[in-house]
């Protein structure tokens, strides 16, 4: 052999050893594709968050990394897309704090009612070392936090009445979220709670099975639930905040690299989210009023004082928290 094919050899031999090496290498150098889940339609502000994040994945790996969003509840209600993200099967799942809190109970102490003075001290709590350290307690139940979104307040609707004041709730069937706080919220100031599936809750309201829900303008409008609910009654029981979580068992596949990019795209997805929210919130607000819904907002003070026994009931559970987050500044 000429002392050039020789070399044109070797260099052939290097260059297939090389890539050898490239296929071998751990999980980085793989395709993957993600499943992510939303109960929400394309359009909303979670599930558009969702899509940012997806973009963000795949131009961060290259196009190495899918990430598929379902939404609009097509992996399941949000306690189904819970237990199977504990499981694997979902990869990344965005959902309110409050179902999440029948598996992780410190989640709930973001459903006690006005826990929060505002959306500020909300973000504050939640961008601190309160929300991290929740978020990382997701780890104890299959879960890995990768970022909050906005969700704004939540308030009663029904087909009955304006709630000018708690009495008003008397004896009315609310549907709750599947979260032992939100049942417990609704009892105590006297309504009868209905725990159901969000996708369950238009036609429940249509045949009367309930009279009424509780939720954020932009789900009260995105939902049409307002077409059957025309009473919107803006106490603003809750600011329960939406979480963007990934399996503990796709985590566990990701290399450390890959892990990052999620992390990175999340953030990045969760100040795009919350520019949505105001968005829509505002435009949901002037679709519902102008579709004839009859609005009012209560004077809160009556609704702080008639879910105080809710405090002493979770005092031994939720109190010590409850008065750091008070303590955020
Ligand atoms: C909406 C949340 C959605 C909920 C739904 C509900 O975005 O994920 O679970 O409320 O009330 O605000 O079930």
């Amino acid at each position: 052999m000429s002392r050039a094919g020789a070399v044109l050899q070797a260099g052939v031999f290097i260059a297939m050893l090389a890539a050898t090496a490239l296929l071998c290498l751990p999980s980085s150098g793989e395709k993957k594709i993600l499943r992510a889940a939303d109960d929400h339609p394309a359009g909303y502000p979670t599930t558009e968050g969702l899509f940012y994040m997806a973009r963000r994945v795949s131009e961060l790996s290259g196009g190495r990394i899918t990430m598929q969003v379902y939404p609009g509840a097509q992996l399941g209600s949000e306690k189904e897309t819970l237990e199977n993200t504990r499981m694997g099967v979902i990869d990344v799942n965005r959902v309110s704090c409050a179902p999440l809190s029948e598996f992780l109970e410190e989640m709930g102490v973001f459903s006690m009612p006005y826990v929060f003075r505002d959306g500020e001290h909300q973000w504050k709590t939640l961008d601190g070392e309160i929300g991290r350290r929740l978020a990382e307690k997701l780890s104890e139940v299959g879960m890995v936090g990768l970022a909050y979104y906005d969700s704004g307040a939540r308030s009663f609707y029904n087909t009955r009445r304006p709630v000018a004041a708690p009495a008003d709730l008397k004896g009315l069937k609310i549907r709750t979220q599947k979260s032992k706080v939100m049942i417990e919220l609704v009892e105590t100031l006297g309504g009868s709670a209905t725990p159901m599936a969000f996708e369950e809750v238009y036609s429940a309201l249509q045949t009367g099975v309930i009279d009424g829900a509780e939720n954020n303008p932009p789900s009260y409008e995105s939902t049409r639930h307002y077409e059957a609910a025309k009473f919107y009654s803006l106490d603003e029981h809750t600011r329960i905040p939406e979480i963007v979580a990934a399996s503990a068992i796709t985590w566990e596949r990701l290399s450390p690299a890959d892990r990052e990019i999620l992390r990175r795209a999340a953030k990045e997805s969760e100040a795009v989210q919350k520019r949505l929210w105001k968005k829509y919130e505002a435009d949901a607000m002037k679709k519902v009023a102008a579709a004839g819904c009859r609005i009012n907002a209560p004077p809160k003070d009556a609704f702080r004082k008639a879910v105080e026994p809710l405090y002493k009931k979770y005092e031994a559970k939720y109190g010590e928290l409850i008065r750091e987050i008070q303590a955020v500044r």
